[in-house]
């Protein structure tokens, strides 16, 4: 509607969105709606509608970020990119993100298919659960995605007709800016951290070369608009049952370098991992379970790799990297060392970006609940002093990396010291 933004209640949804014909029909009756708010995020309102004929969710931007309050306001119009970014990931690869039923623009609404019995990954993972194809769904969701909103798949007026529209995402990425790539390397106001780690920070906050390390990141992460991210692809914007993997909320959606989301979904998988010594878990499933989680990320790269080299081989048709470049090159020789070329770039950026993130959630303002959950300071400050240390080789060694399993070696190697 028209009308002037109301934030919905639990009490006033029903005679709100009452009239809307997708929620009679997917819902039932509203008489017999029952609604509950079950947003846990950092941002915005989500209720589950239960009717006679089933359930919906109703997604709704608040005019501020509900994690700090009023005092931080925050523009409605991220709801018209998270709607704008879910119906074009949808497309470009149908059955990954929740289909959208219904969007609103003034009241900042989207309605959307209830995933259930799905359950966000973060918490799944953090109590020792298994997701079977995890690693393959999430490689090729971001191979798909990150490949087919790129000036590899898209042609010249539509890419940036679409750049120039989530331009407009300006807050939401201020926040990634800031947040992410600022925020950790110096005493900002909103930053907290585990008390016993107050040397460890101090001599990150120190360090020179990690600084200037992340501005290169932020200065790709403004500057390099090669393809549309999801922009927030956490393990918490994640949901899952024990065979199907679907991705929520992006909001965050920017166009950006390539290597972002792959480097912020195996930064969460790394600080799952290192987040399991802290819960209660006999050592024996522990060390299973991080066996599984460090399983699922090379398995995630590897899966990446194949999707976007077969997309690579047989849908490539937009401004960059036409198939007669290579032609006259001998039997797509040289088309090959191109791809290997540009997936090496995204894998160092990916490591970059990746380190990064395993700061910002421990140092930052957003921290998240695979070490928020350990109770026990001491037990915590340990777990997290050994994602620290992996993120800064992360971020300063990136070049040298080779492969993801150099990176699980790693992720092993540092669990024991
Ligand atoms: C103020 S928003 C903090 C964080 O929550 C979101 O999920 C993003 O990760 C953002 O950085
Ligand atoms: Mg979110």
């Amino acid at each position: 509607s028209a009308e002037t933004y109301v934030a919905l209640t639990p009490a006033s949804l029903s005679a709100r969105l009452g009239d809307l014909a997708v929620l009679r029909e997917r819902v039932g009756p509203p008489e017999g709606w029952q609604v509950r708010e079950v947003g846990d995020g950092n941002l915005n309102l989500v209720f589950i509608v239960t009717g006679a004929a089933g359930q919906a969710v109703v997604k709704q931007a608040l005019p501020y970020v509900r994690l700090v309050g009023e005092s931080w306001p925050l523009p409605l119009k991220r709801s018209f990119f998270e709607y704008n970014a879910l119906i074009r990931q949808a497309a470009r690869d149908p059955g990954s993100v929740p289909a959208v039923w219904h969007f609103d623009e003034a009241q900042a609404i989207v309605v959307m298919e209830y995933l259930t019995p799905h359950v966000i990954l973060r918490h799944a993972l953090i109590e020792g659960r298994r997701v079977a194809g995890l690693g393959e769904r999430l490689g090729e969701f971001c191979a798909r995605t990150l490949f087919r909103g790129s000036d590899l798949s898209m042609p010249a007026a539509a890419k940036k007709a679409d750049l120039a529209l989530f331009a407009g995402n300006v807050e939401l990425c201020d926040i990634t800016e800031n947040l992410v790539f600022s925020d950790p390397y110096f005493a900002a106001p909103m930053n907290r951290h585990t008390p016993g780690l107050d040397g460890i920070v101090a001599r990150l906050r120190g360090d020179l070369s990690l600084k200037v390390a992340a501005q290169h990141l932020k200065m790709a992460f403004t500057s390099r608009g090669e393809t549309l991210l999801h922009g927030d692809l956490h393990t918490g914007s994640i949901m899952v049952t024990d065979t199907e993997t679907r991705v929520i909320d992006p909001e965050f959606a920017t166009y950006g370098p390539m290597g972002f989301d792959v480097g912020m979904l195996i930064a969460n998988f790394l600080m799952a991992h290192f987040s399991q010594p802290g819960h209660e878990s006999a050592p024996g499933d522990r060390a299973e379970h991080q066996g599984w989680l460090l399983s699922v990320l090379e398995t995630l790269w590897r899966s990446f790799a194949a999707e976007f080299g077969h997309l690579w081989r047989t849908e490539r048709r937009g401004i960059l990297y036409q198939a007669s470049l290579y032609e006259d090159q001998g039997h797509g020789l040289a088309s090959e060392q191109a791809l290997a070329d540009l997936l090496g770039r995204i894998w160092t950026d990916a490591l970059g970006f990746c380190g990064i993130e395993m700061h910002r959630r421990i140092l930052g303002l957003a921290h998240n609940a695979d070490f928020e959950r350990i109770a026990d300071e001491g037990r915590r400050a340990a777990c997290e002093a050994r994602a620290l240390a992996m993120g800064r080789q992360l971020m300063l060694g990136a070049c040298a990396i080779r492969g993801i399993d150099a990176v699980t070696a790693m992720a092993r190697r540092m669990d024991k010291e």
